[in-house]
């Protein structure tokens, strides 16, 4: 054999992996651990390894990361490109010229944003044509107390509803308005709606099917926010509102829950196709300092 044939040969080694690569549910409802693993190296057979585990358990959770903001990138969009808004449509940190950044600070210092307040649990641009597939939130300094992360499987929320709850809500559409719009102007009359009922000035919204197929599992999915306003096109106001706070209180059962106590290095990759998310509030003193890519989607069916 000749030098420059063994050099190619050896220069073709993959490095050998560090740990056990390991994917073990969760003791809850939803989500799994992924241990031997380091998101700046990850290797082909495990990019497709980490999809499949996410299309199985909706949320997965790495631990003790530690990766610049180009490697976090480059870790995500292994999974989809980053969500960017439509440009007429307002987002979580958009600018003027209607564009997100790739990595969104989700914190109460420096320039963050969400502040420390409690945030009701829905999907990533709901109120978007096309809603994010999924997004990833890092932690970077955590609070002593509160701050927890909380995910709902919408798809056992959907099977856990009797038959003739599904039959109703399965051939309905839902449209969802846009809270960042809500935000800017100052709620409605000072407070939040739930439900859009026609004396309410619309607002910019997506309607969407209430009950989606999910795009890999082909599981039915109950996909609806828990506050977002939202209406049922076409029908009577008093049955749409009471129809969805139903579902809501549903939505709200504990046994469709998993409620991340987040320590510094977590990673947790969601599928915003599959669950909602929702934050507890935390004391404003204290510092919690996360960084969120959010990836683009598809029209929902
Ligand atoms: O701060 C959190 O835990 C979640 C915030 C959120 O909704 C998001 O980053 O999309
Ligand atoms: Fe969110």
């Amino acid at each position: 054999m000749n030098v420059a044939v063994s050099t190619l040969t050896s220069a073709r080694v993959q490095p050998a992996p560090p740990e056990r690569f390991d994917i073990t549910p969760l003791d809850a409802p939803l989500g799994a651990l992924v241990s031997g693993f380091d998101a700046k190296a990850l290797r082909p057979e495990q990019v497709l390894q980490l999809k499949q585990a996410l299309r199985d358990h909706h949320i997965l959770l790495f631990r003790g990361q530690q990766l610049d903001d180009a490697q976090y990138l480059a870790f995500a969009t292994h999974f989809g490109a980053v969500f960017q808004p439509p440009a007429n449509i307002p987002v979580l940190s958009s600018g003027a010229d209607g564009k997100a950044p790739e990595i969104v600070k989700v914190a109460n210092s420096e320039g963050g944003e969400l502040g420390n307040t409690a945030i009701p649990a829905h999907a990533d641009h709901h109120w978007t044509p096309t809603p994010s597939s999924g997004s990833f939130l890092y932690a970077q300094a955590v609070p002593s107390t509160g701050g927890e992360t909380r995910f709902t499987n919408l798809a056992l929320a959907y099977e856990t509803l009797n038959e003739a709850t599904r039959r109703e809500i399965d051939p309905l559409r839902l449209i969802t308005y846009n809270p960042f719009i809500r935000l800017k102007t100052g709620g409605y009359n000072g407070s939040f709606v739930r439900y859009r009922t026609p004396e309410v000035p619309a607002i910019q919204g997506t309607e969407h099917p209430l009950v989606r197929t999910h795009p890999e599992s082909g599981k039915r999915l109950l996909f609806l926010g828990v506050a977002t306003e939202v209406e049922i096109p076409g029908a009577d106001p008093a049955y749409g509102q009471a129809l969805i706070e139903r579902l809501r209180e549903h939505l709200e059962q504990p046994r469709f829950h998993y409620s991340h106590a987040w320590q510094p290095g977590d990673i947790i990759w969601w599928d915003n196709q599959a669950v909602l998310h929702a934050r507890n509030a935390f004391p404003a003193k204290e510092q919690r300092r996360m960084k969120r890519i959010s990836l683009a989607g598809s029209r929902p069916f």
